[in-house]
């Protein structure tokens, strides 16, 4: 520890550190404008000057270091008048515009012209004249205000690891721009807004908010997300009852300032034109508004009916990872309570069932084993099947820290995806064969006498029975099947074996395969030969997709699961629920998604109540899908849009969106977070728990009466051992990671630390079986399906962002120029795309980033309606669909 004096007051802090952070430490804070505690120093603007006893020249206290006995005054005369100089020359060459300026209010530039009380320059400048750069519809950059600081650089390369921006010119020019000086908008930016967070002055803002408020005038409220499992928290700004945009707030637990073009710029659907604002009834196939009393009785007067007609079985429930912990909650209650019926399920099944299954299988619970804060310090970062740059932003931000830090990373994935640009090795796999891959790195592993015998002995059961299976799948023999060369399987083989801490990443190109479970088991498998979990920057990480999928799972919307994982076979947890919900609840396990779709069609299923999901563009062979909703005797949807699939209802309920409710949402490092009630509800909606409440009153039911979320909250943790602690007061500023199992309980970032959840790891043996559908002469590509950075899921929120729409506003199919030559197909031809279910038309965009022989596109847009060609076929334990391989065919039309 290093002893000096700030200010006449004594203080000691590690060696090492900088003057401006041990003021910091110590209350005392020091002007700065280049500095950030996040980006490397460059002490470049000098405001932060001070004065050391003994030194000949001021010194910038954000780049010199204490020394033993330094003696340091950060307000005496000469530092303030240093200070005002500064002042003076930036102002300079500044416009002086500030009365327009939408930065106001939050300007450290006009702050310290404030505090040092500089009213004008004394310095006749040059002012600059560039035009203001519009060109992208996110962001405005104004750089006769930039002040060159260079945070925006370092950002942009530091964190975003993208190096858009940079220092260009030199003396009076000296300037930020971009590569060649062309518009951002022109540019490879990913509109993240980084460095909007981070300049000090008007140089760079929301486009989107200019004119909308002054910073004075707005209110700012700390939410949650409504997008990705990564679970950021920012700042819904808000005036006059409407949200004008959205800021990073540094306080977030997952993201600090940093966000992703979603969450930064997604929010224009609050207020869209074409949100739903009032019950809808269908008659004679029109909708018509009507009141909630009218919509809440003809809905009760129909289920009812249908009820006593075909029994509860013959309802079904499908409840929404969009919305709340609370919310479905009550959905799952509501379900098994009031309707009596087992039949709740929702979009997990599509996404993560493999994993829910598989990972309980193996280690007893189906969440992330670890936390997103340590995938930096990480050594191996193995990501299968994750396009984690454009699906999970902000743990990408992750992986970019660990490699900074050099750690290795590899890539199973069948295209070149952002990632394998920066990854040490890329295993450019089949879709559809991860077990031979996974099998062939356990097999090299074994017979390379890599793995950790401790940990296989000590906390896993039933090795043998794994080690026989995958005798045979040495790395030749792997080659056939994945495409991947031998000696790469090898060499990764190797390097996961061997690092100090290896963490494994995972999503969709995992799970969505009719061998899902295999899938997630043959990685659990891997993790538990090497020792590679129970440990810090380790682990088996499924990175959970939605909002809120980790916690409608852990709410119990699934068919065979009450809140907590507490099975429906087990006749004490049925007795449990029973009692608390004093009603008779269903001790049989229900349907799952597909299971319902073609319980319809089979006339056994009368009537779904959909709450916040879009089947009708999300779920495969779309056509199936619609022939079985129109079967149904009676169909409520409850959303906050008119969806595909809420025109397809009898009823639909307007919802509100996350910015007009409280509650809860729990990320993918099962972290309990606030979303908190921004602005009044929108029209004549409501929230959805209120919605469900109402119904359930209705239906004469007494247990369901809530003035706030928070009582909601009570009543899961009373019921739900894994949230026990967690309540409304505790979530305030970090939230809580479970299990967390009573007031006291401070959360688990890490899982399976000394024994697993069900107590030893167990192995299993899993074999390779090919995709249901594999290429023939009549169907020769795999269609493989996924997402994009700027759109999420149906669109039917990112769609209705006006910046988001204008950057990225059309679908393509992704083919490799060699399919496409033979096709005769040029970037940007229309294309029909036919499986077995159906066709689709859509451009071509002719790239390498797929293989031949493979094709690849997203579900986003209703102009180009994928899932109406995908396969239902679904994995045979955890029934999800294998939305990630098809067979198709492709004709060019123009
Ligand atoms: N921008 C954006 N972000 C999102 C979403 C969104 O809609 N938009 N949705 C969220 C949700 S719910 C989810 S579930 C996640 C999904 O996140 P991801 O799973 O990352 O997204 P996908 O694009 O579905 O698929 C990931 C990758 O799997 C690869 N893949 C396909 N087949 C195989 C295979 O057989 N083996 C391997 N190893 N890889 C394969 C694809 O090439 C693709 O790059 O994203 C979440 N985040
Ligand atoms: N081809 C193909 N298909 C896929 C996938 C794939 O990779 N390929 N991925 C699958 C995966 S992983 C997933 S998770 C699913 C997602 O499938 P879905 O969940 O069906 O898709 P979303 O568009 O997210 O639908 C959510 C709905 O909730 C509404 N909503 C949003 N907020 C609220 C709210 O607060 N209250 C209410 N009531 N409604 C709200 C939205 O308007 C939207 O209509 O898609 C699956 N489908
Ligand atoms: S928005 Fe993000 S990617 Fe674009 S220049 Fe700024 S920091 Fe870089
Ligand atoms: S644009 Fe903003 S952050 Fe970038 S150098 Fe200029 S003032 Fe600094
Ligand atoms: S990374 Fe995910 S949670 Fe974060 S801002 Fe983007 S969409 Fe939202
Ligand atoms: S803050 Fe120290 S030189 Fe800029
Ligand atoms: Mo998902």
């Amino acid at each position: 520890m290093i002893n000096v004096v700030i200010d006449g007051k004594n203080v000691s802090v590690p060696s090492g550190t900088s003057i401006l952070k041990a003021a910091r430490y110590n209350g005392i804070e020091i002007p700065n404008l280049c500095y950030d505690p996040e980006l490397t120093v460059f002490g470049a603007c000098r405001i932060c000057v001070v004065e050391v006893e003994g030194a000949r020249n001021l010194m910038a206290a954000c780049c010199t270091e204490v020394a033993e006995g330094m003696v340091v005054h950060t307000q005496s005369a000469s530092v303030v008048e240093a200070r005002k100089m500064i002042i003076e020359l930036l102002l300079a060459n500044h416009p002086e515009d500030c009365m327009t300026c939408q930065k106001f209010g939050n300007c450290k530039l006009a702050d310290y012209a404030y505090l040092y009380g500089v009213r004008k320059s004394s310095f006749a400048g040059e002012k600059r004249s560039e035009p203001v750069d519009t060109s992208n519809p996110c962001i405005e950059r104004d750089m006769n205000k930039c002040i060159r600081c260079g945070k925006c650089v370092r950002v942009c390369s530091e964190i975003q690891g993208r190096h858009i921006v940079d220092f260009s010119s030199r003396g009076f020019g000296t300037k930020i721009a971009t590569f060649f000086d062309m518009p951002l908008g022109q540019s490879e930016c990913v509109t993240c807004g980084s460095c909007v967070a981070v300049c000090p002055t008007g140089a760079l803002t929301e486009a989107v908010m200019k004119g909308q408020g002054r910073s004075w005038e707005i209110k700012k409220v700390r939410t949650t997300c409504p997008y990705c499992g990564c679970g950021c928290n920012f700042d819904l700004n808000v005036k006059d009852n409407r949200v004008i945009g959205v800021t990073s707030n540094p306080s977030s637990p997952v993201n600090g300032r940093h966000l992703c073009v979603k969450g930064r710029f997604g929010y224009d659907f609050i207020h869209s034109p074409e949100r739903l604002t009032a019950p809808l009834i269908k008659e004679n196939g029109e909708f018509k508004e009507v009141s909630w009393d009218k919509a809440f009785n003809y809905v009760v007067e129909r289920i009812s009916e249908i009820r006593n007609r075909y029994g509860s079985d013959s309802l079904a429930v499908l409840s929404s990872a969009r919305c709340t912990n609370e919310e479905n909650y009550l959905l799952n209650k509501f379900a098994r309570a009031v309707l009596g019926t087992p039949n709740i399920d929702h979009c997990a099944r599509l996404c993560h069932a493999s994993t829910v299954a598989g990972l309980a299988l193996a280690y007893g619970s189906g969440a992330m084993t670890n936390s997103i804060r340590e995938v930096r310090d990480a050594d191996f970062i193995l990501v299968i099947g994750s396009n984690t740059t454009e699906t999970h932003p902000i743990i990408s931000l992750e992986i970019r820290k660990a490699l900074k830090k050099g750690a290795k990373l590899a890539v199973a994935d069948p295209r070149k995806i952002e990632l394998t640009g920066l990854a040490d090795f890329h295993l450019q796999i089949r879709p559809g064969t991860n077990v031979a891959l996974i099998n062939g790195l356990i097999n090299v592993i074994l017979e390379e006498d890599l793995w950790d015998k401790e940990f296989v002995k000590n906390r896993t059961e039933n090795f043998s029975a794994m080690q026989k299976a995958v005798l045979k799948y040495n790395p030749e023999y792997v080659a056939g099947i994945t495409g991947v060369d031998a000696e790469l399987i090898r060499q990764v083989a190797r390097a996961y074996a061997r690092a100090e801490k290896a963490t494994i990443l995972y999503t969709m190109g995992v799970t969505q395969h009719t061998s899902g479970t295999n899938n997630v088991l043959a990685i659990a498998n891997l993790a538990m030969l090497c020792g590679q979990i129970g440990k810090p920057s380790s682990g088996v990480n499924p990175l959970r997709g939605q909002n809120n999928v980790q916690g409608a799972c852990d709410m119990g919307a699934l068919p065979n699961v009450f809140p907590g994982y507490q099975p429906v076979a087990d006749p004490a947890n049925v007795q449990k629920f029973g009692q608390a919900w004093n009603a008779e609840v269903p001790g049989k396990i229900g349907l799952t998604v597909g299971e319902m779709i073609d319980g319809a069609l089979a006339g056994h299923i009368k009537s779904m109540y959909i709450v916040g999901e879009n089947p009708m563009l999300s779920d495969p062979d779309i056509q199936h899908v619609q022939k079985a909703l129109e079967s149904l005797e009676f169909l409520v949807v409850q959303d906050i849009f008119l969806t595909e699939t809420a025109k397809l209802a009898d009823v639909v309920l307007p919802g509100t969106s996350f910015a007009e409710k409280d509650g809860t949402f729990t990320n993918t490092e099962r972290r309990v977070q606030r979303i908190r009630k921004a602005i009044k509800p929108i029209g004549n909606t409501k929230p959805d728990w209120q919605i469900i409440c109402s119904l359930a009153e209705k239906m004469g039911y007494r247990q369901m009466k809530y003035f706030h979320p928070s009582e909601i909250m009570d009543e899961i943790a009373r019921l739900t051992p894994i949230y026990g602690g967690i309540s409304y007061d505790r979530l305030e500023e970090q939230g809580l990671q479970w299990p967390c199992g009573d007031k006291k309980h401070p959360g688990t970032p890490i899982l399976h630390k000394d024994k697993f959840t069900r107590g030893l790891g167990k192995f299993h043996a899993v074999e390779y079986h090919p995709p249901a559908e594999t290429p023939d002469n009549e169907f020769p590509f795999i269609l493989t399906t996924g997402r994009r950075l700027y759109h999420y899921h149906t669109g039917t929120m990112t769609r209705k962002a006006k910046g988001i729409e204008a950057i990225y506003g059309n679908e393509f199919l992704e083919i490799n120029p060699y399919d496409a030559d033979k096709l005769g197909i040029n970037d940007r031809d229309t294309v029909r795309l036919f499986s077995r279910r159906g066709s689709i038309t859509i451009k071509a965009c002719v790239t390498d980033r797929v293989n031949p022989g493979t094709v690849f596109t997203s579900f986003h847009f209703t102009e180009n309606p994928i899932n109406i060609v995908t396969n239902t076929a679904w994995d045979p334990i955890a029934k999800i669909p294998e939305l990630k391989v098809c067979a198709v065919r492709i004709e060019k039309i123009s």
